[in-house]
């Protein structure tokens, strides 16, 4: 059975605690937290927030001091945790850490804020994770349910805490991006579509290995089942290797750049053109030419069929996703071509925190290319783009904490040279590109060392483009 929008049935909501009066411990301060404690609160528990931060970032974003139980900085509270009958934990702390641990084991339970909205909501929840293209296939989904007239909510790991799309109540459907760090602290999350887009290694500083990292994320699918649908990447060995443990579970729909099978979304080829099409009981049908859809590069094209059959397993029509795909812009920091000087193009992909978005951009580039990286390392394995280095690298730029790890996997194959900033990166590859050749910050590392995030370092990368087009105008 394919499930449609209108079951608003969610069997989660049927689990929803009422929290009211009893001991919560939220741990973090981030925004997650910030975002928990605020809508705990609202629920009327008392809440007591620590975190291991002297100075947490999200501190003016929470209740004031005197609707909270308590609130301990500089180091987890473990009296505070202990005495919690539930235990919210922040994405960007394990639920390894010992405090927490304790915390269970004296009987609290322990979730993240995605377990809390599974069971606060009660409108369809679409969950999406995977390696790459989360965010994009996150926000094309919610496009598409727009396009199709549902008002939606859209949030999680790109940004907005999932438990503040609760306060639209009119919310149809909820489309959330849930990271490994969110799927570790899943119970009973239960939605209705899940998809997972691709399992490649990342955040192997906070995972003990590939499988650890791959089995957070798998969570997500745990608890589907009849009327559910699992949107799974076809051309994913893992995902195919994990797929196999499903059943009986939900439905499963596949996507790739292949032809689409039966109940899912790829890519079919007529006498003419190439389409996005869905795998329909009559065969195949075509939603939208592959030269409609705006983003370029195979990943991309893989998002869009992602996208295509989670819309699909949400029933809605073809014409609505065909809108939305050909409006899709991209989001900042993708790929994003940000200025051509000279003949060179610049372009900006400062999201590309893992090898495998590293690899995905500098094989789609059809030029020559001056590939700028570096950061704070996630321990992935760089020799993997050996090959791409190998066929069109020109050169690399290496910035922050990684450069010398990086260089070392990489000095075999293409010249390198190290930055201390973005603007002498940048200044760097211009004077190493020549024309037709591509400009590319694609870091495979975060920015931590250097900047807040990821868009403040694109924004980075952005500036030093404008100064050399400045610099070029001078007379
Ligand atoms: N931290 C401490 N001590 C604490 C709590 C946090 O040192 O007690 C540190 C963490 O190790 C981390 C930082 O503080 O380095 C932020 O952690 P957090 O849990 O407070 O983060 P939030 O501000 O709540 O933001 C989180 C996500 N952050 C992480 O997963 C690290 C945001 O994703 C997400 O947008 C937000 O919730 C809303 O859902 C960011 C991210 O980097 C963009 N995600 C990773 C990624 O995409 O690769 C998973
Ligand atoms: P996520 O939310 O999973 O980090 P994004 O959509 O923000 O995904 O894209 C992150 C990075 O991954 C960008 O560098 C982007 O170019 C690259 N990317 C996007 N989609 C894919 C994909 N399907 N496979 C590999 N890399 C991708």
């Amino acid at each position: 059975m394919t499930a449609t929008i209108d079951r608003h049935t969610a069997p989660q909501a049927a689990a929803r605690a009422d929290w009211s009066g009893r001991p919560v411990a939220v741990v973090g301060a981030g925004r997650t937290g910030a975002s928990t404690a605020r809508f705990l609160t609202a629920a009327g528990a008392r809440v007591s927030v620590t975190d291991s931060r002297m100075a947490p970032p999200a501190l003016e974003e929470m209740p004031r001091a005197d609707a909270l139980a308590g609130l301990a900085l500089g180091g987890l509270d473990r009296e505070m945790l202990e005495a919690a009958e539930l235990v919210v934990v922040s994405p960007g702390v394990p639920l390894s850490e010992p405090a927490i641990r304790d915390a269970a084991a004296a009987g609290a339970e322990v979730v993240g804020d995605v377990e809390l909205l599974g069971r606060y909501v009660a409108a369809p929840v679409v969950a999406v994770t995977g390696s790459n293209g989360k965010s994009t296939v996150t926000t094309l989904i919610g496009e598409m349910l727009a396009a199709a007239g549902r008002r939606v909510a859209v949030g999680g790991n790109l940004g907005t805490p999932v438990l503040d799309l609760l306060a639209d109540a009119e919310a149809e459907a909820f489309v959330v991006e849930v990271s490994s760090f969110q799927a570790e602290a899943l119970r009973e999350f239960r939605p209705q579509v899940a998809a997972v887009l691709n399992l490649s290694a990342d955040h192997l500083d906070r995972y003990a290995d590939e499988a650890a990292y791959f089995d957070a994320k798998w969570r997500l699918l745990a608890n589907m089942g009849e009327g559910d649908t699992a949107v799974l990447g076809a051309d994913d060995v893992e995902i195919r290797r994990r797929a196999e443990g499903l059943q009986p579970g939900p439905a499963v729909a596949w996507f790739g750049l292949g032809p689409p099978a039966r109940g899912g979304a790829g890519v079919m080829q007529d006498d003419v053109e190439a389409w996005l099409a869905l795998g329909t009981d009559r065969g195949p049908e075509p939603v939208l030419a592959v030269a409609e859809w705006p983003l370029v590069g195979l990943p991309n094209r893989a998002n869009a069929v992602a996208a295509l059959a989670a819309g699909a397993a949400l029933g809605l029509p073809s014409s609505a996703m065909a809108d939305a795909l050909r409006q899709f812009r991209g989001l900042a920091h993708r790929m994003e071509a940000v200025a051509e000087l000279g003949g060179v193009r610049y372009v900006n992909d400062s999201k590309g925190t893992n090898v495998g978005a590293v690899q995905a951009a500098l094989e789609g580039l059809d030029a020559p290319f001056v590939w700028i990286a570096g950061g704070v390392d996630k321990g992935g394995d760089f020799t993997a783009l050996a090959p791409a280095l190998r066929r069109s690298g020109r050169q690399v730029v290496l910035l922050g904490e990684a450069a010398g790890a990086i260089a070392a996997a990489v000095a075999e194959v293409v010249p390198v040279v190290f930055a201390r900033t973005m603007h002498e990166a940048v200044a760097r590859a211009a004077e190493a590109a020549q024309a037709g050749d591509a400009v590319v910050l694609s870091p495979g590392c975060t920015s931590f060392d250097q900047y807040p995030g990821f868009g403040a370092r694109g924004a980075d990368f952005r500036r030093a483009v404008a100064a050399l087009e400045d610099a070029r105008a001078e007379p």
